[in-house]
């Protein structure tokens, strides 16, 4: 029994849902002493908790002050707030706060490839993963795309591990010592959680903590961080006068990706679409290449990969009209790189709204109005979105997903495309990002 236990207090997981429901199950199953505390009354992980741990102590409803002042340790779930009064009062009189990332990091041996941004992290998480498979590699995925990182340790180890890390998640994690770590853009976002761009971005720089390599966006100086010198830089970007190993380049008339001047594959032999593509293939490259994979496996991996459901999704074609789904652009730089994507295409109809996070929307003035003939919004933030278009943009108000698509559907014409890259978050009107995608999609397919 260590000093802790002797002392009658015990580790607190803060969060019952998928990240508080797996550092459970670790916690279990080494037989360790904890409480779960969850502020609502049913959270999510409850029933799942109950049968695969039915002795562990649950609190719900409210914080408790004592329980937090007396924990052992509070591992934090990324979704709670540690400003929350209770939670810092107890982080302010000294009780350790951890997170699932920080546990997993120290429980596993094998090299982890560690990649934040405010867009991009599924994209190249996911491709990274693919070329590591393509090099047969024994890899695994995880993280804030969907999977706890720490169920990751209920199966035999891997070799190589792919994590994509969250802002929140990076908040509760002290010493992640990646092989390979990245900051892949950097763009407003989560505005109702964070004071400034700058505790984003502190947030984010956190996943340099003991990396050995970092990989830097030389086109965004978010990417950069003051690095010791023995940390190894790799550059990518997408201006080919650029220095940066990973670049793109015209060779013979045809754009390619390129590693230190020599050609990879043009970038007509990529499956996604969109410049902001062409940077993600670049960053998962460099990626790859810092944690030793084969170009020859990565340039077949990247020439496969379809691109992630919802986010710049080809959905249909009615009447000359393209229509796409880019439910996953939650934020105001998501919704540029897909607008300034797409808008080579065709006039685009914007459908776009929901929540917006305290987000600042003017930023979409410039974008919109190169490449946008309507805008049509729905939501809890439609108002402050028509706002801050004025005059750059025309928009209506919808009140419902059915109604933008029918209204989009009856202001295009043969050569448009109509996208839907709301900007914002979906809970005011959706379970989450996919059932927002899938509720459009299946309206498109409604329409006659
Ligand atoms: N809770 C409280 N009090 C609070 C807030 C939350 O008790 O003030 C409780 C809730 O009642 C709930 C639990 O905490 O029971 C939810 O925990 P959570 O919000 O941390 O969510 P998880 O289910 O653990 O999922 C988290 C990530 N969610 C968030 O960061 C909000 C998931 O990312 C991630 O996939 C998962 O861990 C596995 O790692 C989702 C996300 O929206 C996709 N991420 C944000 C984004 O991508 O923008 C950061
Ligand atoms: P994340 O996991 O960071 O949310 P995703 O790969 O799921 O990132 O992509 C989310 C959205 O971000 C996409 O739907 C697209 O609109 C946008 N996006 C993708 N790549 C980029 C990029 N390199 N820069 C800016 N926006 C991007």
């Amino acid at each position: 029994m260590n000093t802790e236990q002797a002392n009658g207090k015990m580790k607190v997981v803060v969060g019952l849902g998928q990240t508080g429901l797996s550092c459970a199950r670790y916690l279990a199953s080494r037989q360790e002493r904890f409480k779960v505390v969850d502020s609502r009354q049913n959270p999510p992980g409850l029933h799942q908790l109950q049968a695969e741990c039915p002795d562990v102590e649950l609190e719900l409803g409210e914080f408790r002050e004592t329980t937090l002042l007396n924990a052992a340790q509070l591992i934090v779930s990324p979704g709670v707030d540690q400003q929350q009064p209770a939670l810092r009062k107890a982080v302010q009189s000294g009780v350790p706060v951890t997170g699932d990332v920080d546990i997993f990091a120290h429980a596993v041996d094998a090299p982890l490839i560690a990649i934040t941004g405010s867009n991009a992290k599924s994209t190249v998480t996911t491709l990274v993963g693919e070329m590591a498979k393509a090099d047969g590699v024994d890899v695994r995925v995880a993280g804030n795309i969907g999977l706890p990182v720490l169920d990751l340790l209920r199966e035999p180890p891997a070799s190589l591990y792919v994590l994509e890390l969250s802002s929140f998640q990076l908040e509760t994690t002290h010493d992640l010592g990646a092989e390979v770590a990245t900051v892949l853009n950097l763009s407003l976002d989560h505005m109702d959680r964070y004071e400034s761009m700058d505790d984003y971005l502190e947030a984010k720089r956190r996943i340099f903590q003991d990396c050995r390599q970092a990989v830097i966006n030389a086109d965004d100086a978010a990417s950069r961080a003051d690095l010791p010198a023995g940390v190894k830089q790799w550059h990518f970007s997408l201006d080919e006068k650029s220095a940066s190993e990973f670049r793109v380049m015209q060779i013979d008339g045809e754009r390619c990706l390129a590693f230190n001047g020599e050609p990879l594959l043009p970038v007509s032999a990529l499956k996604i679409a969109g410049d902001h593509n062409v940077a993600n293939a670049l960053a998962a490259l460099a990626l790859g290449h810092a944690a030793g994979l084969s170009m020859q496996g990565m340039v077949s991996a990247l020439k496969a990969f379809p691109g992630l459901p919802h986010r710049c999704q080809w959905v249909a074609e009615k009447g000359g009209v393209n229509w796409y789904n880019d439910s996953k652009g939650t934020n105001t730089g998501a919704c540029i790189a897909a607008v300034n994507g797409l808008g080579g295409k065709g006039r685009i109809i914007l459908l776009a709204g929901g929540q917006g996070k305290g987000a600042d929307f003017s930023v979409l003035r410039g974008p919109l109005s190169a490449h946008t003939k309507l805008a049509i919004l729905f939501g809890e933030d439609a108002a402050k979105i028509k706002a801050a278009l004025e005059n750059a943009v025309v928009t209506m108000t919808v009140a419902s997903m059915e109604d933008a698509v029918k209204l989009a559907d009856e202001k295009a014409d043969s050569g448009d495309v109509v996208l839907l890259s709301p900007a914002c978050a979906s809970f005011d009107m959706f379970r989450n990002f996919e059932h927002r995608g899938d509720v459009f999609m299946h309206c498109v397919k409604e329409l006659h």
